[in-house]
């Protein structure tokens, strides 16, 4: 009986749908932002649910979870599964939250099978994967591939001021007796299950993507001064206008990310100061979130950035800071292969296709193989409280998953 057996597919749904209700609000929206007190709850859960499984719990200074499933062979190199569990502030159920639950599962069927693999098995949840509260974001799978977190992530603060370093303390405050493993520690391998977040794999009726690579991506902050004045009174040619300027700036910004026509550019967040209908806006900040497959059309585009930045300025002044810059990367066809072959042997539909979402997969495709997994998600909604997964598709995503952890751990 291979170890997929013992996938419980009730049993993941199960936990996901209790996952969920730590900042579940109506109509199937999770806000469970990095480093809050919800999250510190969902974390002592899942802490629980790996205890119930003797797993061995730990974290480190950067308060990734760590739920170990220890080998037969100590001194190998673990294999780590799973993904984040913090939210967008308007989420769903799936997103992160799927590839942590569906790793606890795997582990949980080995438990039930009574097998003990050669090297360790480790159930992770990343800190902060998704840069609402924090940015940039997958702070923890970065500190890990970098082996530190550096003084200028801690010093990263939120909308409300408070420090990233001071947030990580918190939860590490809270999480009593796990013990501190170092940062950059040897791993044999990494395997992410993740909803697709995108239409291709349920438009073709497939329930497994093996996951060929990810999109790379910049960042950005653009901070607009001008000047605040009376609404009343200020003629609009003497202005120093923020908003206006930055209208100007994301228009332009808009129609030069027209071409190729697959470049993805997004203005999601968007402050105004001081925000009063009556005074001449003073400051604007906004992002710019760009991302394609072809590295060189993310630097032209980049560029056209810039430029327009620069132009639309006046009679204003603006600063545009880039906060992240990530290439396009490839998975390692041998692990592909691997996942491939769990899923024929399984006899499970699979096929092919990039990410587009970013993942915390990127981090540890640095330091190990690593490999992802998707599943379906309906009309590839996600970053919305209308997410949803079919349970027979991320029972199908656990299954090949146990059997990729299974080889890997065997090896
Ligand atoms: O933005 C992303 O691609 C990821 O969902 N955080
Ligand atoms: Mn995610
Ligand atoms: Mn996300």
């Amino acid at each position: 009986m291979t170890p997929s057996a013992h996938v419980d597919g009730g049993r993941l749904w199960g936990r996901l749908m209790d996952l969920a209700r730590f900042g579940g609000g109506p109509e199937g929206s999770v806000d469970r932002q990095a480093l809050t007190r919800t999250e510190i709850a969902a974390r002592a859960e899942l802490v629980r649910w790996g205890r119930a499984l003797h797993l061995e719990p730990a974290t480190d200074a950067a308060a990734n979870l760590f739920l170990r499933l220890p080998g037969s062979e100590p001194g190998l190199p673990p294999v780590l599964a799973g993904s984040h569990a913090d939210t967008q502030p308007n989420g769903g159920r799936f997103d992160g939250a799927y590839g942590v639950v569906a790793a606890l599962e795997a582990v949980n069927a080995f438990r039930d099978a009574g097998l003990v693999p050669r090297r360790a098995i480790e159930v992770v949840a990343w800190t902060n994967e998704e840069a609402c509260r924090f940015a940039p974001g997958m702070t923890g799978s970065t500190a890990f591939a970098s082996g530190t977190l550096t003084d200028a992530v801690a010093e990263i603060c939120d909308a409300d001021g408070i420090r990233l370093g001071d947030a990580l303390a918190e939860v590490l405050a809270a999480d009593i007796g796990l013990p501190r493993l170092p940062l950059g520690r040897p791993v044999a391998a990494y395997v992410e299950a993740h909803i697709e977040q995108g239409p291709v794999l349920e438009r073709a009726g497939i329930p497994i993507g093996i996951v060929s690579g990810i999109q790379g991506t910049r960042r950005y902050r653009v901070r607009v001064i001008g000047e605040a004045a009376h609404a009343g009174t200020a003629e609009r040619r003497e202005r120093r206008d923020a908003l206006m300027a930055a209208i100007r700036m994301v228009a332009a910004i808009d129609a030069a990310a027209l071409e190729p026509e697959d470049v993805k550019l997004t203005v999601g967040l968007f402050q105004v100061a001081p925000n009063a209908p009556s005074v001449v806006p003073a400051e604007v900040l906004f992002s710019i979130d760009l991302r394609h497959p072809d590295d060189a059309v993310v630097a032209r585009v980049d560029a056209r950035i810039r430029a327009i930045v620069e132009a639309a300025a006046s009679p204003c002044t603006a600063t545009l800071r880039q906060i992240q810059h990530d290439p396009s990367l490839e998975f390692p066809p041998a692990l592909r292969d691997l996942v491939a072959g769990a899923a024929a042997d399984l006899g499970i539909a699979h096929r092919t296709l990039a990410s587009a979402a970013g993942h915390d997969a990127r981090h540890l495709h640095g330091v190990c193989p690593t490999a992802m997994i998707f599943v379906p998600c309906r009309a590839g909604i996600s970053h919305n409280p209308a997410e949803w997964a079919e349970p027979a598709d991320l029972t199908a995503g656990a299954r090949v998953l146990t059997e990729t952890l299974w080889r890997l751990a065997m090896r």
